[in-house]
């Protein structure tokens, strides 16, 4: 199997050095409901969005383009590798309603506000017009030493909610401050659906492995 085109310490200091090398922001295109991407290392969190299609169109092709940095900046155990050669992305079909689910097996978070520039963030298309940028959340937020991934995380390769990720929820949850990677239900608070979500994860010691 080709290896990716990373791994081990002296790439976490490259792919940081990365970051402030982005593209431009673009403005991205209201749109119904599109929050961050959701993912998790068994693929059972749900990423559900809704986008707005044209009149008389009951279906359309909806992809999330990550940047190529996400191949080292997050853990996605369900892309080849050779997805990271070129954009790698994510596909589902929308209904008549709009509304299109994805279950993508991984983990990271990329709050918006640390990795600011649309450059960094995953893009959303829908019949290959894109409508938006987003961030990424997960059970998975940090590495064994707490990083995040845009602080020289170094979860190589393996995606793990475990202690880290415990000590992380835990401040932002105990206090109800508000922070962007602990608000895995995306109702715009800290508070107890994220905490049984992200426990599930916690206790199971949830894993995946990129290929
Ligand atoms: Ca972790
Ligand atoms: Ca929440």
């Amino acid at each position: 199997m080709a290896p990716r085109r990373r791994r081990g310490y002296p790439v976490c200091i490259l792919r940081l050095a990365t970051l402030g090398v982005l593209g431009t922001v673009s403005q991205a295109q209201a749109a119904s409901n599109i929050p961050p991407v959701l993912i998790s290392p068994d693929g059972n969190l749900a990423y559900e969005l809704t986008v707005e299609l044209p009149q008389g169109v009951s279906s359309a092709t909806v992809r999330l383009l990550f940047p190529p940095e996400a191949c080292d900046l997050l853990v996605l155990c369900d892309l080849p590798p050779a997805a990271c050669d070129t954009t790698p992305a994510f596909t589902a079909m929308a209904d008549a309603a709009g509304n299109a689910i994805f279950h993508i097996v991984g983990g990271g978070c990329w709050d918006p506000g640390e990795i600011s520039t649309a450059g960094s963030l995953i893009q959303v298309q829908v019949d290959g017009q894109t409508v938006a940028f987003v961030g990424v959340r997960s059970p998975d937020w940090v590495d064994s030493s707490g990083l995040s991934p845009w602080e020289l995380w170094c979860e190589i390769d393996e995606a793990t909610v475990g202690l880290g990720d415990a000590t992380a929820f835990t401040e932002p949850l105990r206090t109800g401050v508000y922070t962007f990677c602990v608000d895995l239900d995306d109702n715009g608070i800290a508070g107890l659906p994220d905490a049984v979500m992200v426990t599930d994860y916690i206790t199971g010691g949830a894993t995946c492995q990129e290929q």
